[in-house]
């Protein structure tokens, strides 16, 4: 399989506005990244993927951008972010950007002109329509709760935004928007970057005369079907052409309703389009009728059955990404391990171990090599998503979920989760600000933190720190195939790697059951690789949370 670099680096996602906070507002900025650079270098990280950082009037946390080419206030300024690069450049770390172009914020100077009249010249960047009856142009929920369609006096007309009001959809099939994209793409690359994370990409073509959408049982509103449209492949390329075949940049396409066959086109391996894409069958199984609100936990075979297809299917015809938690998932401990005292670091570890052996590029999620874990929030004030907001008043409004049960949900599938300030440290706010934080802190700082893991050899982050080294040393972990095995097993999920003469055997116990594997007679004298026992052995058994590899050479 050709090689590259973005197949085998680790890359840590950075939310900025969580990170680290360097002048007292209590947000998080550049020059708080730039000064928590070494701790990313003593994990071993080789590429950081930042959430966005342009201007934005934050109605999304900075995924609705008012200016592509400048820095968000509370961020800082462009020259703390070239600052910011330099450093990061000379740590031998890249950086990816969050390219967030499926829709711009309201305020983008685009969509001020765009609302004018029905003939300005900005007027088809966007999607407008008329009404129909008195009411919205279709029956299109948006993601963020209500219509998908916003009234707008001033034209008489209404406008697509697939997230919130304040994020209006760009109109892709018009060539001035693309290559207005392409330019601004190409005016990063200039500046150095390596890379994009291309937010809903998989949403910008819409299907002619955007039809009504697919009612589920009990929604509001119909689905847009929004997902890998008419000309998504073609825009692709076409960027590719324009901009990223220009460069030796990294790309990865967040791909809402991907199926595995799309992703061979969207990262197929010529490199006509992108490098790899995130998809979300496996954070989609434990959804339920409401979607995410819900207390479901997923099962362990469902899983299996989930990252091995797409382990098998893609081999050798495109590039995986490898995740478990991001901005927009709870903490990974918290939903796929147990955040009990007892076995919160134990199933982080076992956690770590299940992903970063897979093939594909695996992605850490800021705090997540902590074992940082979901929030006790109690009340609706102290939320800061949307998303979560939204979806509180409409399906508590709509009496399809009672408040509790929705705070309860909240607590579980919410994305301010893992939107807490990252825990340096045991100091007031755990180290994040010396200010007042945009959200609360999660209690648990005090023993949970960066400080107190990076002097404790037994640590997550030691485990973390471990795993992405043996990445570097092991071309098996990066190149060799996978295979599942045991695919019924409830509690375990054991797969092999295997490259020319040498195979790994992965054992991953999900439960605090303690189990027995008869481990293959060819593992017989394997050395053990990893493991988050100090103890672990070759007899079978595999006790609670229990991550043990096994390497043939
Ligand atoms: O997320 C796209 C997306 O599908 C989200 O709605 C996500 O899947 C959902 O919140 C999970 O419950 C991207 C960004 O990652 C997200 O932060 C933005 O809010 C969204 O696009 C709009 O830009
Ligand atoms: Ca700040």
């Amino acid at each position: 399989m050709e090689k590259a670099w973005w197949k085998e680096a680790v890359v840590y996602q950075i939310y900025p506005r969580s990170f680290m906070d360097s002048n007292g507002d209590g947000i998080g900025d550049l020059n708080g990244i730039t000064s928590r650079l070494d701790y990313l270098r003593d994990l071993g990280i080789d590429v950081i993927w930042l959430s966005p950082v342009y201007k934005s009037p934050n109605d999304d946390n900075g995924y609705d951008i008012s200016d592509y080419q400048d820095i968000m206030d509370e961020f800082g300024t462009m020259e703390d972010f070239d600052r910011m690069l330099d450093e990061i450049h000379k740590r031998g770390m890249k950086l990816v950007m969050d390219l967030v172009v499926n829709h711009t914020s309201d305020e983008h100077p685009w969509f001020v002109e765009s609302r004018k009249s029905k003939d300005n010249p900005y007027r088809d960047y966007y999607i407008w329509r008329e009404g129909k009856d008195g009411k919205e142009p279709n029956n299109w929920g948006s993601c963020f709760s209500g219509s998908a369609w916003k009234y707008d006096e001033a034209t008489d007309m209404y406008f697509l935004h697939l997230f919130s009001t304040k994020q209006p959809d760009l109109n892709w099939d018009n060539p001035k928007v693309r290559s207005e994209v392409f330019s601004m793409m190409n005016w990063w690359c200039q500046k150095g970057i390596d890379g994009f994370r291309m937010d809903v990409i998989s949403l910008i073509s819409k299907k002619p005369g955007l039809p009504e959408g697919k009612m589920a049982p009990g929604a509001l509103y119909g689905d847009p079907g929004c997902a890998n449209g008419p000309h998504v492949h073609e825009y692709l390329q076409e960027m590719n052409r324009e901009v990223m075949s220009n460069y030796d940049v990294m790309t990865v396409g967040e791909c809402a309703g991907v199926t595995i066959e799309e992703a061979k086109k969207y990262a197929s391996l010529d490199g006509k389009e992108l490098n790899m894409v995130f998809q979300f069958e496996h954070v989609g199984l434990d959804d339920g009728e409401f979607g995410k609100w819900t207390d479901r936990r997923v099962k362990l075979t469902d899983l299996k059955r989930v990252m091995s297809a797409w382990q098998n299917e893609l081999e050798g015809k495109a590039w995986n990404s490898l995740f478990f938690g991001n901005h927009d998932q709870p903490r990974s401990v918290s939903r796929f391990g147990n955040d009990s005292l007892q076995y919160r670091e134990r199933s982080a570890k076992m956690l770590a171990t299940c992903l970063h052996m897979m093939q594909g590029t695996p992605y850490v999620y800021q705090g997540e090599e902590l074992g940082m874990t979901n929030v006790p929030f109690k009340s609706l004030d102290e939320l800061r998503d949307i998303e979560s907001i939204n979806a509180f008043h409409e399906l508590t409004g709509a009496g399809k979920i009672t408040p509790e049960d929705m705070m309860r949900y909240i607590c579980l599938r919410g994305r301010d989760n893992a939107r807490t300030p990252m825990q340096w440290d045991d100091s007031e706010n755990a180290g994040f600000t010396d200010g007042t934080p945009w959200i609360m802190v999660n209690p648990n700082y005090c023993t949970i933190n960066a400080k107190a893991e990076q002097q404790d050899p037994d640590s997550v982050f030691h485990y973390y720190q471990k795993l992405i080294s043996l990445r570097k040393k092991k071309e098996i972990m990066v190149y060799g195939s996978y295979a599942l095995l045991e695919a019924e097993d409830e509690d375990l999920y054991i797969y092999t790697r295997t490259l020319g003469e040498e195979k790994l055997l992965v054992i991953c116990n999900f439960t605090e059951n303690e189990r027995t594997y008869e481990i293959p007679a060819e593992f017989s004298d394997a050395e053990i690789l990893i493991s988050n026992y100090p103890d672990a052995d070759h007899s079978g058994r595999i006790r609670a949370y229990e991550a043990i590899v096994f390497d043939k050479m």
